[in-house]
């Protein structure tokens, strides 16, 4: 059976603001609402750190380009999706809930400025090492010790085929490690079991970006040393942020 996407996105006006943890650009636009527009607007966030800050893991170059061009294109992209398809979601959660009814210009753009501003939050300059507190009993209680966890994660990052993420994800209460396709991601509403799509669903608590643009201009063709290299600047604050 199929909705009208009109009576879908007035459902969704009615959903409950539920805000994720370590997500707080999650918001609510009233700026767009003032001037009468579509209700969600997708932006970057602030880049928390500048782009030559995460070297030698991540190159400034691929960090400009990336945080410039790429994410900058899916902001532009998403939003005019959403005026286009009068998408009145509140909210980016209500947004990725729905994710299946949506045209593929709405959810993958959407998706990739979401992905984006999360995975700039789970990086910093010096960060890396191994975490402390909760977020380390939680790995441990979870995969039986961060290097096991550590394995697990590189393994989704190196056997996700193609363009995706890999992620770490709070499925009430249990830590699960997974990956999606393109720029899916576990708060989407997505059909398990088809061709790409990651049957992950929960909290997004980490998150590393595998699309070749990520990497190439340094890495070239080794997605393996930019994983290994990425641990250097993880933000286990920022990851631990998603405990609670
Ligand atoms: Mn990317």
């Amino acid at each position: 059976m199929k909705t009208s996407r009109r009576k879908f996105v007035k459902d969704a006006m009615k959903a409950t603001v539920v805000a994720t943890a370590g997500t707080s650009f999650i918001l609510r636009s009233t700026e767009a609402l003032a001037e009468g527009k579509s209700v969600l607007q997708f932006s970057q966030i602030k880049l928390p750190y500048t782009y030559n800050s995460l070297e030698p893991s991540i190159d400034a170059l691929t960090m400009e380009i990336h945080y410039s061009k790429h994410q900058a294109a899916y902001v532009k992209n998403v939003n005019e999706a959403i005026a286009a398809d009068k998408i009145t979601f509140e909210t980016e959660k209500d947004f990725f809930a729905n994710a299946s009814k949506l045209s593929a210009k709405a959810k993958n753009n959407g998706g990739g400025v979401w992905n984006h501003n999360f995975f700039w939050l789970g990086m910093k300059p010096n960060g890396g090492s191994t975490p402390t507190g909760k977020i380390y009993d939680a790995i441990n209680g979870s995969f039986g010790s961060f290097e096991n966890f550590k394995e697990q994660f590189t393994d989704a990052a190196m056997k996700r085929f193609g363009s995706g993420w890999a992620w770490l994800v709070n499925d009430a209460g249990k830590l699960k490690i997974g990956s999606t396709a393109n720029q899916d991601n576990p708060l989407m509403d997505l059909p398990t079991g088809q061709a790409g799509t990651s049957e992950l669903k929960g909290t997004p608590l980490l998150a590393l970006d595998v699309w070749e643009h990520a990497y190439y201009l340094k890495y070239q063709n080794k997605r393996n040393e930019y994983v290994a290299n990425w641990w250097n600047v993880v933000n286990w604050d920022e990851v631990a942020k998603g405990l609670k």
